[in-house]
């Protein structure tokens, strides 16, 4: 390319130089991974990437995703010396500190330019596999004039060996996904030391019985590098660059030992690192040259940039690229009908076949959305007419197979909504939510709309028994901030919540829905009435004693309790909340009038009792399940487990009296 190759070092002890001061500053941060990989970095920022730093969001960028996220440093540096308005140089001297947008790991609602937030080893990748999928799909369904773009993927040893990485890779060597690439930063150190304590596996072997082409560099070689991953652009397979390097390089006592992976070098190391560095500017500073070289990096993209600016307003379906590219809905045409007549006809159905249902109408009107399942389809019941599989031969497809991957296929939805232009939605068993946690919790972190379907929402699921039996499972979902747990009551609720959940632009919605049939409770769809998370379903006929509150399968408890408790005399309403998180945003006078103070509130959820006392108050009753379940038939469970309007109502009568 246009720079002289002699140029690059400076650049790249640019971002080394950066990187040892502002941690060296913060007294707390990760030299070691930009001084090591800052020769890699500059090969593939002033060479490779297609950016435009005036246009960070410009839709056909290639995405390059950090997921070696303790090495934030290396990004800041990017992005600042490739001329990026933000962080400014103020920003990165106050790196990690109250204010500043270089936080100790990388958010992506902090910066343009950061496209997902890491830290969790291993995340990274598996969301740039959801990204490069999103990017195949859209350039099947847009075309090449809008969309061709790559993922660029800088990893560690960590990434490499978490689980999530077998996953990861497992389903981009499978979809074969060639237009992503992963930078591995082999250097062969992790925070304990060499990495010989730790593992002897074959990492090239793997990637390569993956499916995926494996090449070696050396990493402070440039035209090595360069050379390494021109052979991975010319592969059509996914593509693994190893690049051989030296964690902490330029830092002359500490290079090549774990001292330099998350420590400040100190004030005697810094220096002797200017020296053999040959830098002599003071921190913080950049020599004029070495940054009108980076700047021009930066320039780099514009011409292909206005290009395909061209392109687009001489696309004919530019408009709704541009709507897609921001994530707007269209408009909903058969929906309020699909609502009328689910509220007409009050069909008795599991709440994962009402979802299926409601997503039928959806996938219709709403192109974006992009189905899956770990394997769970016919349970999940995620599959619709209208999303075709999502292969390696058909990328315009609607349904990612996402085999026996919940954490893989939890990342990779992620990575779809980061990329835009695809709303995911992906289903597992509500008690594998676990096995996707980190991924649902970075979800949420990163204000993102993931949808999880979530079916097989309890006891109620019956012969597969406790290993199957979600118990813990609401409420410590519920526990993670910017979360919408949504655990639909019928039909027409389970069509609201997905509503709720498709117009959430910046945060995830989970759908816990149920494998037994439930009989239709509302008979009118004029208002979404989940939208405030709980509200009023049956009013107390005889004077108000007992507020029951009741979530998806128990709100028909909670109605069959007050119809025992009215016969006595006791007045009692019926509250449904299926997301307690929309519920806490109402308004004070919201609350109270469903949930006074004088009178004796009640939680029936088939889960844990934990946390219920938020809303049922220190004297009210909270009915759940506090141990594992077991293998039966639902309806000899619920009984087994006193969720029946016959074992609770006595506890009821007693506790008023
Ligand atoms: C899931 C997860 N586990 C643990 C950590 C803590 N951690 C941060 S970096 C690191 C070592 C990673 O080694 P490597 O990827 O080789 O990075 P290097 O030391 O080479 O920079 C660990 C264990 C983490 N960030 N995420
Ligand atoms: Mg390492």
């Amino acid at each position: 390319m246009s720079l002289d190759p002699s140029r690059l070092a400076p650049m790249a002890n640019a971002i080394r130089a950066l990187s040892m001061d502002a941690v060296q500053a913060a007294n707390s941060g990760h030299p070691g991974m930009p001084m090591g990989m800052a020769d890699v970095a500059t090969v593939l920022w002033s060479q490779y990437l297609k950016f435009d730093p005036a246009d960070p969001k410009w839709a056909d960028r290639d995405r390059f995703v950090l997921s070696a996220g303790h090495g934030s440093m290396l990004i800041y540096s990017l992005l600042y010396l490739s001329g990026y308005a933000s962080p400014t140089i103020e920003d990165i001297k106050n790196f990690r500190q109250i204010g500043s947008p270089c936080a100790g790991h990388p958010e992506n609602f902090l910066l343009d330019g950061v496209e997902a937030t890491s830290g969790p080893l291993g995340q990274g990748l598996a969301m740039a596999v959801g990204m490069a999928i999103a990017e195949r799909h859209l350039n099947a369904e847009f075309g090449g004039d809008l969309v061709d773009h790559r993922t660029w993927v800088i990893a560690g040893d960590g990434c490499l060996m978490e689980g999530i990485n077998h996953e990861a890779i497992g389903l981009a060597g499978h979809l074969k996904l060639g237009q992503l690439i992963v930078l591995w930063d082999d250097n062969r150190i992790t925070i304990d030391g060499s990495t010989d304590l730790s593992t002897s596996e074959d990492i090239r072997a793997r990637y390569a019985a993956t499916g995926w082409h494996v090449v070696s560099c050396n990493g402070h070689d440039t035209a090595d590098v360069s050379r390494a991953i021109d052979e991975a652009l010319a592969d059509p397979r996914p593509s693994l660059v190893a690049c051989q390097t030296i964690i902490g390089k330029g830092a002359p006592n500490k290079q090549g030992t774990s001292a330099t992976h998350g420590a400040a070098l100190g004030e005697a190391e810094v220096a002797a690192a200017r020296e053999t560095l040959d830098w002599t500017s003071p921190p913080f500073e950049i020599p004029a040259d070495v940054l009108a070289d980076w700047r021009s990096t930066g320039e780099r993209g514009k011409a292909a940039h206005a290009e395909w600016e061209g392109r687009l307003k001489a696309n004919d379906r530019a408009a709704e690229f541009t709507a897609r590219m921001a994530g707007d809905l269209p408009a909903l045409t058969g929906w309020a009908d699909y609502k009328a007549k689910v509220a007409a006809e009050k069909p008795k159905m599991a709440t994962r076949k009402s979802s299926e249902e409601a997503l039928g109408a959806l996938t219709r009107d709403v192109p974006a959305l992009i189905g899956g399942s770990a394997d769970l389809t016919g349970s999940n019941n995620t599959k619709t007419p209208s999303t075709g599989p999502l292969t390696a031969e058909n990328y315009g497809g609607r349904y990612v197979y996402y085999g026996i991957r919940e954490f893989g296929m939890a990342a990779a939805m992620n990575g779809m909504a980061l990329h835009g232009g695809v709303i995911p939605y992906g289903g597992t068993f509500l008690v594998f939510a676990d096995y996707c946690r980190p991924a649902i919790r970075l979800a949420a972190l990163q204000q993102i709309r993931s949808i999880f379907v979530m079916t097989h929402d309890s006891i109620g699921l019956g012969e597969d028994g406790p290993t199957h039996q979600p118990i813990e499972h609401l409420q410590s979902l519920r526990a993670i901030p910017n979360l919408l747990v949504m655990r639909p009551a019928d039909t027409l609720e389970t069509a609201e919540c997905w509503e709720l959940a498709l117009q959430e632009a910046k945060r995830p919605s989970l759908l816990a829905l149920t494998r037994q049939n439930l009989p239709a409770l509302r008979d009118d769809a004029s208002e979404n009435r989940c939208a405030k998370g709980a509200y009023r379903l049956r009013a107390a006929t005889a004077d108000r004693k007992v507020v029951l509150i009741g979530t998806g399968s128990e709100v028909e408890v909670a109605l069959a309790v007050a119809e025992a408790l009215e016969a006595q005399g006791i007045g009692a309403d019926v509250v449904s909340m299926p997301c307690t998180e929309l519920f806490d945003e109402q308004d004070g006078a919201y609350r109270a009038d469903l949930l006074p103070r004088d009178v004796l509130k009640v939680s029936i959820e088939a889960g844990t009792t934990f946390g219920w006392e938020r809303y049922v108050g220190s004297d009210g009753l909270t009915i759940g399940i506090d141990r594992f379940g077991a293998s039966a038939p639902a309806e000899q469970l619920f009984e087994k487990f006193g969720i029946t309007a016959d074992a609770i109502v006595p506890q009821i009568t007693s506790k008023l009296s």
